[in-house]
């Protein structure tokens, strides 16, 4: 994200989310303590930034902005909307759409949100907590998954995260395309075209004849991005109790891997209370 540009000094208030952030519900159970704000689970310093960010960043029209819930395929997402639209700025954020900065939905840029089903979203977050902490206790499947449920995870409740986004997509459904990571899983070539119509770059006749879009995927794939170099080493965060490396971001890539970690129980109780969320909305996972 182009920071410096967008964020301007005027609009930043004066120090004093901290303050606000300290005095925020907390829970503890992830790998760092998520603070309550405005109905979102947060890390401290995030709930800052957002708090910050909210007045000062102006979005552009031509902006790409793509949303998502932690692990949902933020990374898969990037890497064909680049490749599809490598012309406009590409933005992303997990920020729910409440949260968002007024300019953002204001200015009528477009953005695309990708979902995927909460219980392998859940393991992925699961095994990447547990990978970024250095030199802590594990955390216990069991506790994040009861944290997890209460809607206590990063950018949690999960549930509201999606159905702020399908909302948006329905009011707005030439702005905000709603994607679900199964689907596109199952069908990568369909998918592709209608991320590039969205965006407005249709492939052309030739292209499809060059077969571009099943390029586009076999590019993008799990398969191709996990095996680069520049994303099998180096590290994105280091601090003293926090290392994320770039690896980190590729593990199995799979739709259903829950079951290698969570009963059928507990998959069953998932869906329930997500059913139950969803209700009346539309909204399917
Ligand atoms: P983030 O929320 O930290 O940004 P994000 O990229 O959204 O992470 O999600 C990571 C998940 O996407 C991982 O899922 P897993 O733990 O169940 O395996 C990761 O493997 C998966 N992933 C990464 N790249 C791709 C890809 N090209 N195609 C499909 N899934 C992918």
């Amino acid at each position: 994200m182009a920071k410096a540009e967008r964020i301007s000094s005027e609009a930043i208030p004066p120090e004093g989310h901290t303050d606000l952030v300290s005095k925020l519900p907390t829970r503890e159970g992830w790998s760092q303590p998520l603070v309550l704000y405005k109905n979102f689970w947060l890390r401290p310093q995030l709930a800052e930034n957002i708090m910050r960010l909210q007045n000062s960043f102006r979005a552009h029209q031509d902006d790409i902005i793509l949303a998502t819930n932690p692990k949902c395929g933020t990374t898969w997402l990037k890497a064909l909307a680049f490749t599809v639209a490598n012309r406009s700025r590409i933005l992303t954020t997990h920020m729910p759409v409440s949260l968002l900065p007024d300019s953002i939905l204001a200015c009528g840029c477009r953005l695309v949100y990708i979902c995927r089903d909460p219980k392998d979203a859940f393991v992925s977050r699961w095994h990447f907590e547990n990978r970024i902490r250095v030199a802590q206790e594990v955390i216990e499947l069991q506790d994040a998954f009861n944290n997890f449920c209460e809607g206590v995870s990063s950018f949690g409740p999960f549930w509201d995260h999606c159905l702020g986004y399908w909302r948006e997509s329905a009011t707005r459904p030439h702005k905000v395309l709603f994607l679900k990571y199964e689907e596109m899983m199952s069908e990568p070539v369909k998918h592709v075209r209608r991320l590039a119509r969205f965006l407005g770059v249709l492939f052309s006749g030739e292209e499809e004849l060059g077969r571009i879009p099943e390029e586009v995927v076999r590019l993008c794939s799990f398969e191709k991005l996990s095996s680069l170099p520049g994303n099998q080493t180096g590290e994105i965060i280091r601090r003293k109790e926090l290392v994320i490396e770039k690896s980190m971001y590729f593990r199995r890539g799979e739709v259903g891997d829950w079951v290698n970690h969570m009963s059928p129980e507990m998959g069953r109780k998932l869906d329930d209370i997500v059913e139950e969320k969803f209700r009346g909305s539309g909204l399917v996972l």
